[in-house]
């Protein structure tokens, strides 16, 4: 079930805003303070041309926390358990964040823009309020603020085509998280392969708000001859990469080893960060919940889902809960991201997915799905 989105001052709005609009979005919801396209009433079709052909996203709620000045780096370092050395401008990192607790509070791609700065490109929580808290309490010469900065996303197999058309050439060749600045008729932005799919692409960082619609209108352009449609992340590519959503699957106490995050941080690294002692303490005791796949029984989900659905197993004891779930055309089931007790997934046991309208069977199974 769907209710309409009241649209108001209070809530800010994407430079794409009005091209999205008439491209035909039909849905939205809330992250980062800002609205964000979730569909544009035609999920297969939007599926489709994230697999098979090229969709573009207004993902302008991918919001920057700069760190400028010249603790920027040392700032960066105490934010993230992520191992930074050997950082360089031009080479983005996945750099999860945790409070003291060692609960992920945020899991940005990181990008150092020049000597003194470094963009945080965050999910939706509010960083810059923690970031700018971490600062002043000890005394860093580092200012953070929110860029005028706005990803335009680009996915799916046909994306690299479509952005070479835009870009030159030189883009086939960026690796993965790679970046680099460019211009188009005066549009500054910083080019990225990157983006929430494991359909390959890139993400355009335009860096001036006013100039959203004309970038909207070059990216349709270039990619006509590649059927570039509207899209948005997309829900069901996500449970079959097994992307993590902050927030959807997450609560406030997930830490960075129950999520498969353990291989993107470095607890035993010299520097000091936010949560080290936590983290250690975690890694000693071990992971109680795991983040895992599900194959779920039974017709094929339609729509969307309000989930967190409860899961059992054995004699009704509590299993954990399915963050997202979404019938997988490639799979042929039903499929979900879920937090699973350590002991279910060790005794490899079905398990009982709480649905509200009836229960289900479901295996448990290693991400990513596909
Ligand atoms: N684009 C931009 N900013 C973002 C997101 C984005 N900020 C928030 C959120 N999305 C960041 N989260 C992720 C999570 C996973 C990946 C990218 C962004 C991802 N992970 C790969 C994986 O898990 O296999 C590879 C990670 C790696 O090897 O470093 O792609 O979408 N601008």
């Amino acid at each position: 079930m769907s209710i309409a989105l009241s649209l108001g001052p209070r809530v800010r709005k994407s430079p794409y805003f009005e091209s999205a609009r008439a491209a035909g979005l039909a849905a939205a919801t809330v992250y980062n303070h800002m609205y964000m396209p979730t569909g544009y009433g035609d999920p297969a079709a939007e599926y489709n041309r994230l697999i098979n052909g090229v969709a573009m996203w207004d993902v302008a709620v991918e919001r920057q926390v700069a760190l400028k000045g010249p603790d920027a780096l040392a700032l960066a370092r105490y934010l993230t358990p992520r191992n930074l050395d050997g950082l360089v401008i031009g080479q983005g990192k996945y750099a999860p964040l945790c409070n003291f607790e060692g609960t992920v509070i945020n899991d940005p791609v990181l990008q150092q823009i020049s000597e003194d700065e470094i963009w945080l490109s965050i999910a939706d929580s509010d960083i810059k309020l923690w970031a700018a808290g971490i600062a002043g309490a000890r005394g860093m010469d580092a200012r953070v603020f929110e860029p005028d900065v706005s990803p335009l996303a680009i996915q799916g197999p046909k994306a690299t085509d479509v952005v070479a058309s835009i870009c030159g050439d030189w883009v086939r060749d960026l690796g993965y998280f790679a970046f680099r600045p460019f211009e188009i008729n005066g549009i500054p932005m910083i080019v990225a392969r990157s983006g929430w799919s494991k359909q390959g692409g890139f993400e355009l960082y335009l860096q001036d708000g006013s100039r959203g619609d004309e970038l909207w209108a070059i990216v349709a352009e270039a990619g006509k001859p590649h059927g570039i449609g509207p899209g948005t992340p997309n829900y069901i590519e996500r449970v079959e990469s097994g992307l993590i959503s902050f927030g959807a699957d997450t609560d406030d106490a997930s830490n960075p080893f129950e999520l498969g995050l353990g291989k993107f941080i470095d607890i035993d690294q010299p520097h000091d960060f936010a949560g080290k002692q936590a983290l250690m303490a975690l890694r000693e005791a071990g992971v109680k919940r795991r983040f895992m796949g599900l194959l779920i029984d039974g017709d094929p989900f339609t729509g969307t889902n309000e989930a967190r659905w409860q899961l059992t197993w054995r004699d009704g004891e509590y299993a954990g809960y399915a963050a997202a779930v979404a019938y997988s055309p490639r799979v042929g089931s039903n499929i979900a991201v879920a937090m699973i007790r350590s002991k279910v997934v060790d005794a490899a046991a079905p398990v009982i997915v709480h649905t509200g309208a009836g229960n289900l069977g479901a295996r448990v199974v290693e991400l990513p799905i596909i």
